[in-house]
């Protein structure tokens, strides 16, 4: 398999670490790409331009973080990442990280193209409103109360890589000395080999 990506994107981060959770390391060829730079070996796998984008061994071309997600667990060997008994209640976390990957890279794109006047504005507003309420919604969620991730969910892997995002690109909010729980449960995810491996530079 092929795996385009690029070292900042939160959402090629959580393919490549579902991978690394199921053992598929050596099955997956990692291809380094700039997705803003309309890469032609990129788009010649994903017409949206966008990372992650998959290729399978049969030559399927697979685009959307979560769906690639889906298939390498689907793929790998060990403990399952998305185990039917609890299907929802990890779809619906992993849900609440993904919008949170949204919000904060629609605002990191936003500032690029709009400077300081994207934060100012009605959607700038709206995103900053999503990334508080779903903060908030992470830090009394059921999955932070346990204080480890474990065993590891898909919700796990795409909540901590969102919380890693939101450090990463919009450090002034300083989630963690707001958000205690959420930053003890962050903590011992951020410890595993799969996230150590990935870490944004
Ligand atoms: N919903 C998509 C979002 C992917 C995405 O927006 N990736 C960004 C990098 S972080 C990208 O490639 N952007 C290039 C573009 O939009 O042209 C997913 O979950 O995979």
């Amino acid at each position: 398999m092929e795996l385009y990506l690029n070292a900042t994107s939160p959402y090629a981060r959580t393919a490549r670490i579902v991978a690394l959770e199921r053992g598929l390391a050596a099955a997956v060829a990692l291809r380094w790409c700039d997705p803003w730079a309309d890469d032609a070996a990129l788009l010649a796998v994903n017409p949206a331009g966008r990372v992650p984008a998959l290729v399978t061994d049969d030559g399927t071309a697979l685009g959307e973080s979560l769906l690639i997600a889906q298939y390498l667990n689907a793929r790998g060997s060990g403990p399952d990442l998305l185990p039917a008994a609890a299907l929802a209640e990890v779809l619906g976390h992993a849900g609440l990280g993904q919008g949170l990957i949204d919000a904060a890279f629609t605002t990191v794109i936003a500032r690029k193209h709009q400077g300081s006047a994207a934060d100012t504005g009605v959607l700038g507003q709206r995103r900053r409103r999503a990334i508080m309420r779903l903060l908030a919604t992470l830090e009394a969620h059921e999955r932070t109360a346990r204080g480890e991730p474990d065993p590891l969910t898909l919700g796990d892997i795409v909540v901590g890589v969102a919380l890693d995002y939101l450090a990463f690109r919009l450090p002034e909010l300083d989630w963690p000395s707001r958000h205690r729980e959420l930053a003890t449960w962050h903590g011992a995810l951020r410890g595993r080999e799969s996230f150590r491996q990935t870490a944004f530079v």
